[in-house]
């Protein structure tokens, strides 16, 4: 788990700041930050760093996609979604959302993302404290982010504060600014893979798994 690993040409990935609307946190002090769930479920819950780090831990080498159209395959480490529902209790999954909001800054607010709860969970979603073996740097979300790999990165949030499972649908910071589909599923096209450098074509709408 904390044996660092390496993704070729990471220097090459675009700046995350280019993606960040509000900015990382300015302050930020973990030991006061928490991740709450809220909304329809039987068992609201308020999970401090600490907690989330003693929960079943996984390990998996992902590929996250750019709306873009640059991709970057790399090790994600943190607690499955799924974790975390079970422990709130949600009775039908496939019928709700979760809207996930940031923790966001006092001059640009937040930034806001509802993604298909059901889809999440069946793709596996991970709450990401960590890249590489090492902890998410301040402008790729930490302490956390919310990432289902089946979808575009506009809908993934970092400096992640809450989740509400909710009911509605939402359209999010970038789908109203940019026009992009509230849906974010990945689309079968060409992209750069930059710890390849180069390019792959990708067959299947959803996450990429052949490169
Ligand atoms: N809180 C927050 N999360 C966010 C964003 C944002 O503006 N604010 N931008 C999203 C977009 S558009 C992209 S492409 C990815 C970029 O992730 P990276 O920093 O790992 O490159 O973060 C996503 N998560
Ligand atoms: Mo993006």
């Amino acid at each position: 788990m904390n044996s660092k690993l390496i993704t070729p040409n990471l220097e090459r990935k675009p700046s995350s700041l280019r993606y960040y609307q509000e900015g990382p946190p300015t302050e930020l002090d973990i030991d006061t930050w928490s991740l709450s769930i809220t909304g329809l479920v039987e068992q609201e819950l308020t999970l401090t760093y600490q907690d989330l780090m003693e929960l079943p831990q996984v390990q998996e080498s992902r590929r996250m996609v750019c709306v873009c159209n640059w991709s970057i395959r790399r090790t994600w480490q943190g607690v499955l979604l799924s974790t975390v529902m079970e422990m709130a209790g949600v009775s039908n999954p496939e019928k709700y959302y979760v809207k996930q909001t940031s923790i966001g800054t006092k001059e640009k607010g937040v930034y806001e993302s509802t993604i298909p709860l059901g889809d999440a969970l069946s793709r596996r979603a991970i709450l990401v404290h960590s890249v590489d073996g090492e902890y998410l740097p301040m402008e790729q979300g930490y302490p956390l982010r919310l990432y289902d790999f089946g979808l575009y990165g506009y809908k993934n949030v970092k400096g992640l504060a809450q989740l509400e499972v909710t009911d509605q649908y939402e359209t999010g910071e970038w789908e109203r600014r940019a026009g992009y589909d509230i849906n974010g599923i990945i689309r079968p096209k060409k992209y750069w893979l930059v710890d390849k450098k180069e390019w792959g074509f990708v067959e299947e709408p959803g996450e990429v798994t052949d490169f």
